[in-house]
C-alpha cells in the first residue's frame, strides 16, 4: 500500500469496511458511509468524550446517527474504536459492542450490525434511528436532559455533567416536519450542548433534492436562533476541526454544522447519484473505488496496521482519561453530596428512591366522583416531590392534562433555568415524543401529556420507545366521546386500539380514582415498559371498595370487581375507564332482576394477557360464554374476550358534537342498553 498518512488511512478503513459490508449483504446502503467518514473520524477522534471501555458512562458525549440507513458508517466506528459491550446487568466483561464477524454479517439475523442501528442490541448505538426525523429530534431531548442533570447534581468543583450531543443527519432529516419542531424548541432553549450535522449531498432517493427540497437550510437555523457554520468539503478534517471547536464554544445556542458532500465519495460512476444510496457499489466499482483511496483492490474487511491503535491512542486514551477523572471526582462527591450520588446512581439503574410510593394517595368513595385527569394529578404531585427525576410536561395541554407539579420548587425547565421539573414542549406533539425518548435514554423518568385524540401526532416515536424498551409515560386525557361539545375531530375513537397494536406499549384505562393511583404504582415500578395512560376528561364515581373488590387488582390488567353471589356468575361485563362505573349500574339493576352478573374491570389488556391462564380463566370464566364489553372507543379487538356469543358495546362512527349525556344515550353507554344487551347474550331480551 502507498503511504497515506494515518488519518486517511483511518478515514477510508471506515469506507471500505462499510462498501464490503453492504457488498457482502447484497443489501444496505454504502454511499453516505463513504461520504461522512471524515466527519465522523473528525468528531470521534478528536473531540468526543467518549470512553470506548465504558459506554454506558453517564457523561459521555452523545453521538447519534439520524440517518439510520448509514448504519455502516457507525458500526465501522465502534468496531474501529473497540467500543466494549455492555450486558444487561450494566457490566462491561470485555467483548467488543461490534466484532468483525458481526462486520462479516451486517443485515444478517442475530449480527448486532442490525440494518438500523438498535439500541440495546449494539452497545455505543445511543438511540435507534431509521425513521428519519427521529433521531435529531431525540438528541434534542438528550440535551435537555443533559441541562437538567446538570443544574440538578452539579456543585461547586463537582462537574457532573456537561455532555454534549451530537447528531449527523440528511436531507430526509431536515425535511422532516419533527426535525422543525425540535429544531425550533431546541433554539428556544438555548441548548448550546448541542450540535447537528447536515450532510448537504443533495440527494435522496428519488434523485437530487432539487426535485423538492429548495429552502435554504442555514436562514432557516438561524430564524431558530441557531449558530450555523459551514464546511465546504466533508473530507477537509481541518475545517471540521473548527466547526467543531466553534460549536463547543458557541455560548448559548445550539450549532448546525452544513457539511457539503459528495454521496459515494470516490466511486467512479455512482458518486453524487443516488444510485450510492440504497444498493451495493457491485464488485467492480468496488474496486475502482478502492484504487482511487489508493487500497488494495482485492482485500476485504481490511484493517490496516495502525489504524485500530491510532484509534485507541486517540478516542481511547481520552475518554479513558476523562472517565477516571470522572469516577474520582464521583467518588469525592459520594463523600461530600451521599444523597445526591445515591439518586446520580439509582438513575443510571433506573431505580427509584426507597419508599416513593408511601405518598401514594386513596380516595374515598364518592358518588360525584373525580375526572381521571384530576385524581391523575393528585397522585402525580404527590410522588413527584419523592422522585426528583420524574419530570415532563405537555403540547401545551397541561392546564387540561393536570400533569403540570404544583408543589413548591417544581419549577418550570426554561431557557437558562435548567433545574425546572415542568416541561414546555409547545404544540409539538411529534417532537414531544422523541424528545421524551432522549431523556429517558439520558436515564429521565420523563412523561409527556396531551389529549388521546393527539397521540397520532406522535405515534412514530411511542413506537421506538416500545422497541427500545424506554419507560417513557404517555398521559393522554380527554380519552373518549366523552368529551362531549368539541366534536368528531376532538374525540378519540380508534386510537386505544391503534396504542394496543404497538407490541410492548402497556394501555392502561382506570376505571376510578383509586385506579389512577394503582395504575401509578404500576408505572413506576416498571424500567423497561412504555406506558400509555389514558384518562377521563369527566367525573368518574369513585367506587366503595369496601363494596367492591381492591383497585390493587388492577396490577394484574384485570380483576373481579364485582360479582354474582357465590361467584358464579351467568353473565360477564367487562368495562374500562369511565366505562367500568356503567357496568357497575348495570350490574346493580340485573342483581335486583335476579340475573348472575360479573363486573371485570379491565384496565390494561397487555398486563391481563400476561397473567397465567388460570388467573385469565378465573376472571373470564370459559364456561361463561354471555359477556359484554362496554368502552367509549373503537369495538374491534373486544371479540377476543367477549367470544363469538358475546355483545360489543363500543364505537363503529366517529362520535358527534353535543352535550356528554345525549351523546352516551345516542351511542349506548347506558345502564338500560347494557343490561339490554346482557339479556340478549343470555337469551332473555
Ligand atoms: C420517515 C421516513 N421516511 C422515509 C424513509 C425511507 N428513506 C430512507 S433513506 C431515504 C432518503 C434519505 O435521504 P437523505 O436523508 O438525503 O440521505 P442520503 O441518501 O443522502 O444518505 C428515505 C426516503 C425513512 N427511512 N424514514
Ligand atoms: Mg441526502
Amino acid at each position: 500500500m502507498p503511504s497515506i498518512d494515518i488519518d486517511q488511512l483511518c478515514v477510508n478503513t471506515i469506507r471500505t469496511l462499510a462498501m464490503d459490508a453492504v457488498q457482502q449483504a447484497n443489501s444496505g446502503h454504502p454511499g453516505t458511509p463513504m461520504a461522512m467518514a471524515p466527519v465522523a473520524y473528525a468528531l470521534w477522534q478528536r473531540h468526543l468524550r467518549f470512553d470506548p471501555n465504558d459506554p454506558i458512562w453517564p457523561d459521555r458525549d452523545r453521538f447519534v446517527l439520524s440517518m439510520g440507513h448509514a448504519s455502516m458508517l457507525l458500526y465501522s466506528m465502534l468496531h474501529l474504536a473497540a467500543v466494549k459491550a455492555v450486558n444487561p446487568k450494566y457490566e462491561t466483561l470485555g467483548q467488543l459492542s461490534i466484532s468483525l464477524d458481526d462486520i462479516k454479517r451486517f443485515r444478517q439475523l442475530d449480527s448486532r450490525c442490525a440494518g438500523h442501528p438498535e439500541y440495546r442490541w449494539a452497545s455505543g448505538v445511543e438511540t435507534t434511528t431509521g425513521p428519519l426525523g427521529q433521531g435529531v429530534a431525540t438528541s434534542v431531548g438528550m440535551a435537555i436532559a443533559g441541562k437538567w442533570l446538570a443544574a440538578h447534581f452539579n456543585r461547586p468543583g463537582f462537574d457532573m455533567f456537561g455532555y454534549r450531543v451530537y447528531a449527523l443527519g440528511g436531507d430526509g432529516c431536515l425535511m422532516e416536519g419533527i426535525s422543525s419542531e425540535a429544531a425550533s424548541l431546541a433554539g428556544h432553549l438555548k441548548l448550546d450542548n448541542l450540535c447537528w450535522i447536515y450532510d448537504n449531498n443533495r440527494i435522496t432517493i428519488e434523485g437530487s433534492t432539487s426535485l423538492a427540497f429548495s429552502e435554504d437550510v442555514a436562514t432557516r437555523f438561524i430564524a431558530y436562533g441557531w449558530n450555523v457554520t459551514r464546511v465546504g468539503d466533508a473530507n477537509d478534517l481541518a475545517m471540521l476541526d473548527r466547526a467543531f471547536d466553534v460549536a463547543k464554544t458557541t455560548p448559548g445556542r445550539p450549532t448546525l454544522i452544513i457539511v457539503d458532500s459528495h454521496i459515494g465519495f470516490g466511486a467512479p460512476t455512482k458518486q453524487d447519484s443516488h444510485a450510492a444510496h440504497g444498493e451495493p457499489l457491485g464488485e467492480q466499482e468496488i474496486k475502482l473505488t478502492k484504487r482511487f483511496y489508493g487500497w488494495p483492490e482485492d482485500a476485504k474487511f481490511l484493517v490496516p496496521d495502525g489504524v485500530r491503535e491510532h484509534f485507541a491512542a486517540g478516542i481511547g486514551a481520552r475518554g479513558g482519561k476523562l472517565r477516571g477523572e470522572w469516577i474520582a471526582r464521583f467518588d469525592a462527591y459520594k463523600a461530600k453530596y451521599p444523597q445526591e450520588a445515591d439518586a446520580l446512581y439509582r438513575m443510571q439503574r433506573r431505580q427509584l428512591p426507597e419508599g416513593w410510593e408511601k405518598s401514594l394517595p386513596s380516595f374515598p368513595a364518592d358518588a360525584k366522583g373525580v375526572a381521571g385527569r384530576d385524581a391523575s394529578a393528585k397522585v402525580l404531585n404527590a410522588v413527584a416531590p419523592a422522585i426528583p427525576w420524574l419530570i415532563g410536561g405537555s403540547a401545551d395541554l397541561a392546564p387540561s392534562t393536570k400533569t403540570r407539579l404544583t408543589f413548591e420548587g417544581a419549577g418550570d425547565f426554561e431557557a437558562g433555568t435548567y433545574a425546572g421539573r415542568n416541561f414546555h414542549f409547545g404544540i409539538r406533539e411529534h417532537a414531544m415524543g422523541a424528545i421524551l425518548n432522549g431523556m429517558s435514554l439520558s436515564k429521565l423518568r420523563p412523561y409527556g401529556s396531551g389529549f388521546l385524540i393527539f397521540s397520532d401526532y406522535g405515534r412514530a416515536p411511542i413506537r421506538l420507545a416500545a422497541i427500545m424498551e424506554l419507560p417513557v409515560l404517555y398521559v393522554f386525557t380527554h380519552d373518549s366521546i366523552g368529551v362531549g361539545e368539541d366534536g368528531p375531530t376532538h374525540q378519540p375513537v380508534e386510537h386505544l386500539l391503534s396504542l394496543r397494536a404497538i407490541p410492548g406499549l402497556i394501555t392502561l384505562r382506570p376505571g376510578d380514582a383509586n385506579e389512577v393511583t394503582e395504575a401509578w404504582r404500576v408505572v413506576l415500578g416498571l424500567r423497561h415498559e412504555p406506558v400509555a395512560m389514558v384518562l377521563s376528561r369527566q367525573a368518574m364515581l369513585t367506587l366503595d371498595r369496601t363494596k367492591y373488590a381492591p383497585a390493587a387488582g388492577l396490577a394484574k390488567g384485570g380483576y373481579v370487581l364485582a360479582d354474582a353471589a357465590g361467584g358464579k356468575p351467568e353473565v360477564l361485563l367487562l368495562g374500562t375507564g369511565t366505562e367500568v362505573a356503567l357496568c357497575v349500574a348495570a350490574h346493580e339493576q340485573l342483581t335486583k332482576e335476579g340475573i348472575r352478573s360479573r363486573v371485570v374491570s379491565l384496565p390494561s389488556w397487555e398486563l391481563f394477557d400476561a397473567q397465567p391462564q388460570d388467573y385469565r380463566d378465573s376472571v373470564l370464566p370459559p364456561s361463561v360464554t354471555a359477556r359484554v364489553s362496554v368502552e367509549q372507543a373503537s369495538a374491534i379487538g373486544w371479540e377476543r374476550y367477549v367470544g363469538s356469543a358475546g355483545r360489543i358495546i363500543g364505537m363503529r362512527t366517529f362520535g358527534a358534537s353535543a352535550p356528554l349525556k345525549e351523546l352516551q344515550k345516542k351511542f349506548g353507554f347506558e345502564p338500560d342498553q347494557v343490561v339490554a344487551a346482557a339479556k340478549q347474550c343470555l337469551g332473555r331480551a
